[in-house]
């Protein structure tokens, strides 16, 4: 068996603010943290036993989302993982809609009828979430055909863990993306576990992305706990999809501030691992960084979390005021019309 090695993170040389417009960087920050609070307040709902069902957080994983969905356009398709809370959010599903859903509601972004583990809202380009770890590559590159062959000039991008890179059905999604040079962009967001399983256990070369070489594509591992550095990186693999040359795999490194899902401690985590890696969040490492930055003061990003959290406040209270779906709805949707 592969010896279990700790992968403590690298975090790259940062480079000056001052080239990105500060809209764009408010709004970077602004989303992070709305994912960052509503998850954190999906948990406090869940364990006082008000919040139904089973949740997956990405806590700690919010500036891959948020860098990779701010480099695509409106009308690009993202694919959800189990992971999606902040997927969705970071594609522009409201918290409202999507607190809703977790809430099983009728106002929710899937009627109710998708919960936690199913996320997601056509409407913006987030096809809703699939469970079936792996599932969701090939899909991808199937709605990257299609966009081909009617030269819509859109892009898919593919959410998935680096544990899912061990399926079958995702080396076939990369094989057949190459061969027929698709608009899609593979992300992996790499926290280092599936599960309880560290990454070493299961694959014997160090980054996902080196596979990228045996299909025929560019792959990069970049650190994932950057917005910026995410989004530069999207915003190539985007270009190079948009101009015909073909997919590209997109390693993002980060850590899941908790475990698995909600009844998992985590506590399989070599704790120097976790402490070096609960160092380098996101959130408070991005706020430094504008704040270095004179465009931004402490009390506009104070006035950034104030916001998010009158958002995630009014989110709960609508979804606890929505109604069930009818009983008589129960088969809406099942079946194509
Ligand atoms: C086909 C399949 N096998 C097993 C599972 C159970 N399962 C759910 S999430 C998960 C781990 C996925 O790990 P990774 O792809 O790294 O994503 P992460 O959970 O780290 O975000 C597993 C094994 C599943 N949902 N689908």
């Amino acid at each position: 068996m592969q010896e279990l090695s700790i992968r403590l993170p690298e975090v790259p040389d940062i480079a000056p603010l001052d080239t990105f417009d500060a809209d764009l960087l408010s709004l970077m920050y602004r989303q992070m943290v709305l994912i960052r609070q509503f998850e954190l307040k999906v948990n406090e709902l869940f364990l006082q036993g008000i919040m139904p069902g089973t949740i997956h957080l990405s806590l700690g994983q919010e500036a891959c989302v948020v860098g990779a969905c701010m480099a695509l356009e409106a009308d690009d398709v993202i694919t959800l993982t189990h992971r999606g809370h902040g997927q969705a959010l970071a594609k522009g599903i409201s918290a409202d809609a999507l607190m809703a859903e977790l809430f099983g509601k009728e106002t929710g972004c899937c009627r109710g009828k998708g919960g936690s583990l199913h996320v997601g809202d056509m409407s913006v380009g987030a096809l809703p979430a699939l469970a079936i770890v792996g599932a969701s590559s090939p899909i991808a590159a199937g709605m990257a055909f299609a966009f081909k062959r009617r030269e819509t000039g859109q892009v898919a991008l593919n959410f998935f863990g680096e544990g899912t890179a061990n399926k079958g059905d995702w080396h076939e999604a990369l094989n057949l993306a190459a061969v027929w040079k698709l608009p899609v962009i593979f992300l992996c967001e790499n926290n280092l576990y599936g599960v309880s399983t560290h990454i070493s256990e299961v694959m014997a070369i160090e980054y996902v992305a080196e596979r990228a070489a045996a299909y025929g594509m560019p792959g990069s591992t970049i650190y994932g706990n950057d917005p910026i550095i995410v989004f530069q990186t999207v915003m190539d693999a985007a270009k190079r999809a948009r101009s015909g040359a073909g997919p590209t795999l997109i390693e993002c490194l980060t850590y899941r501030r908790g475990g698995h899902k909600r009844d998992d401690p985590g506590a399989y985590r070599p704790r120097e691992e976790v402490e070096a890696w609960f160092k380098t969040d996101p959130i408070p490492a991005f706020r430094a960084r504008l704040l270095r930055d004179e465009r931004f003061s402490p009390t506009a990003l104070d006035a950034l979390d104030e916001a998010a959290a009158a958002t995630i406040d009014a989110a709960v209270d609508f979804a606890l005021a929505s109604d069930a779906p009818a009983l008589t709805t129960a088969l809406d949707f099942v079946y194509a019309d």
